[in-house]
């Protein structure tokens, strides 16, 4: 086996997850002298400074360092306050995650070109009343006409979302008419993509935009321009593509590997190329291959998020959320992981040489060195799926690694659109049968929470997660879920009508007369935007109030890591929402720009931030949030 870096200190397996699987394997990969990255992280000593945003490395005067105890004592050499720059910080975190964001819904409107001009004949339309729903919603003419003029002007129309230079993104006519009007009276809505995060990272050069409060309005548009930009376009034409989800059985964790089939994990972003490995180990030529080297079958697996999609579209198994990308290869069954993009760890190299899995990169836009590039192209999905399941299923003619597998795994209910849940709770969201808003009104359900987000090495893997939602369903908080933050709950069992159990008696009575669990599994991150939508709905539908800030519902992603998740926090926060970040947040409290994000935008009629790092307090904050807006409603009782 090839030498790992050592660490120099370790805890207890058990100190670092809650995950059973992801524990086992950990020891194991301590046996093997394998190190992996919750490992890692108790090694690293991460930077007071630097934690606290207090640092500002914009140009190459400094690096310059604020004392986090003293903020206002000093200021950068070009004078710089501690709130520009930490403003500044979270501005470029910012426009990273929705650049991240933006990519992906680029990338898939491409594919959907692609469909409708004929150069990608591998995929098509799955979703054509969604097709012509969506169009109509955007004012596009659908009476009449053929699925593909809709299609082509769909796609004309969407492309704006990331090409405008001025205007307003096409997915504001979604927006709640007060929520809008907030944004227009305070200019941030969205223009396109490409235009708001190029002004980001341009306001942010040193010397250029030196005001947090002026700062703070391009981080929200920005962070908008995102989840009603680039990851509504994602899941919006994803639907269209591969199918809209709707409710299905899907098993979870690492338990789902099987020793004797060819295991292919896919783990990133992305749909399509997945969506391709689907369509690839259906093939009779390679069952047949893998039945030639002695194996029961292919076996395709998924992880992050866009296991998550495929959780949710078309219930493929799920292996993990990010904190067990590692551990799953110290089972020494997996084939071959392939990947796309984002929250794929480069220590994955490693860990793969030494247990002689392949690691396949497929995107032109994440090389890693020590993995085998495969080029995914779209118009030709075949000659990479095709190559990947050759040293796959070679590698397991010739395993030479002794196999152990845990045997946890956990069924759930997976796959709630925004459309299912409407269809779900009565048609519309203020019907004639359960509807969400009248059981929010008459008390039932006392609010919506979305817990979502990544894990984060920081805290223990997945224990903030479920405590959390566990404390909110049994105060009858409907809890919606996507990314790593679903799979974790998932692995615990939450995504069951079971689970309705566990549900105060309000939750409970109504997920019993529905048959649904009362944690609602909606997908991947960009997915979020169908958290965004059905909150639309809600206001749409009458008696919440008039704009997406006056629902009772809060967000939480409470093992946060990414820029991604600052991204989406946002957006939620511009749009609304009560955000709480557990793990920590980068501003310093007791500082203006901490003030403004944490006090002063909701004072100005947006959500708020909130961060605390004990799964109760979390869920007391929220629910404190959620009875505020149902006495402001004059629903409380
Ligand atoms: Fe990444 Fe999306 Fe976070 Fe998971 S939840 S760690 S961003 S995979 Ni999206």
């Amino acid at each position: 086996m090839p030498k790992d870096i050592p660490v120099t200190k370790q805890v207890p397996a058990s100190d670092l997850t809650t995950c059973e699987a992801t524990r086992q394997m950990l020891e194991k990969a301590r046996k093997d002298g394998v190190v992996l990255n919750l490992d890692r992280a108790v090694d690293m000593k991460p930077c007071p400074i630097g934690v606290e945003s207090a640092c500002c490395k914009h140009c190459f005067m400094g690096p310059c360092r604020i004392n986090p105890r003293d903020p206002y004592k000093k200021v950068g050499i070009c004078g710089a306050t501690i709130d520009t720059i930490t403003a500044r910080n979270l501005a470029r975190n910012v426009a990273t995650g929705s650049a991240s964001h933006n990519d992906h819904g680029q990338h898939i409107l491409h594919l959907f070109k692609g469909i409708i001009e004929k150069s990608v004949t591998d995929f098509s339309i799955a979703d054509t009343r969604k097709l012509q729903n969506l169009a109509t919603e955007l004012g596009i003419d659908t009476e009449d006409r053929s699925v593909e003029d809709v299609a082509k002007d769909l796609c004309d129309e969407l492309e704006k979302t990331f090409s405008n230079v001025d205007g307003e993104m096409p997915f504001m006519k979604r927006v709640p008419a007060a929520t809008l009007e907030l944004w227009r009276k305070d200019g941030i809505v969205p223009r396109g993509a490409m235009k708001e995060v190029m002004e980001m990272m341009s306001r942010t050069h040193i010397g250029c935009d030196q005001d947090y409060n002026h700062l703070m309005k391009q981080i929200s548009r920005t962070a908008l321009a995102d989840g009603w930009g680039g990851s509504m376009v994602a899941t919006e034409l994803s639907d269209i593509m591969f199918g809209t989800p709707s409710p299905i059985v899907a098993e979870v964790n690492m338990g789902v590997l099987k020793e004797d089939h060819v295991n292919v994990i896919v783990h990133g972003h992305e749909p399509a190329m997945f969506e391709g490995m689907l369509a690839g180990v259906n093939d009779p030529f390679f069952i047949q291959a893998a039945k030639d080297k002695g194996a029961a079958g292919i076996n395709l697996v998924g992880m992050c998020c866009s296991g998550a999609e495929m959780m949710s579209r078309h219930g493929i198994p799920h292996a993990g959320n990010f904190s067990s990308t590692e551990a799953v290869l110290v089972t020494g069954a997996v084939d071959a992981m392939v990947v796309d993009i984002q929250c794929i760890k480069q220590g994955l190299a490693q860990v793969a040489k030494c247990y002689d899995t392949h690691l396949i990169t497929t995107s032109d836009r994440a090389h890693i060195e020590g993995a085998t590039h495969i080029q995914f192209d779209e118009t030709d999905p075949r000659t990479c799926t095709d190559e990947v399941l050759i040293k796959a299923i070679s590698r397991f003619g010739s395993r030479s690694q002794p196999i152990q597998i845990p045997n946890q795994v956990q069924k759930g209910i997976q796959g709630f659109s925004h459309e299912y849940i409407e269809y779900m709770l009565g048609g519309t969201f203020r019907g004639s049968y359960s509807p969400l808003n009248d059981n929010i009104i008459n008390g039932r359900i006392r609010g919506v929470a979305g817990v979502v987000g990544c894990t984060n090495p920081k805290v223990k893997q997945d224990y903030v997660h479920v405590e959390l939602v566990r404390e909110l369903i049994k105060n009858d908080v409907l809890v919606l879920q996507t990314g790593c933050s679903q799979i974790a709950l998932s692995k615990a069992g939450f995504l069951t009508p079971e689970a309705a159990a566990l549900a105060g008696p309000g939750l409970s009575e109504v997920c019993e007369t529905v048959g649904m669990p009362p944690v609602l599994g909606l997908g991947s991150c960009v997915d979020n935007t169908r958290i965004l939508i059905a909150a639309s709905a809600m206001v749409k539908a009458g008696g919440l109030g008039n704009s997406i800030a006056d629902l009772p519902a809060a967000g939480c992603a409470p093992e946060w890591m990414s820029e991604k998740a600052l991204a989406i926090g946002q957006y939620f926060v511009s749009s609304g929402v009560y955000t709480v970040f557990g793990v920590g947040f980068p501003a310093l409290s007791g500082t203006r720009f901490h003030d403004l994000l944490f006090n002063g935008l909701e004072q100005q009629g947006y959500g708020k931030w909130g961060m605390a790092k004990d799964p109760i307090e979390i869920a007391r904050l929220m629910i404190d949030h959620i009875d505020k807006k149902r006495s402001q409603l004059g629903i409380d009782k």
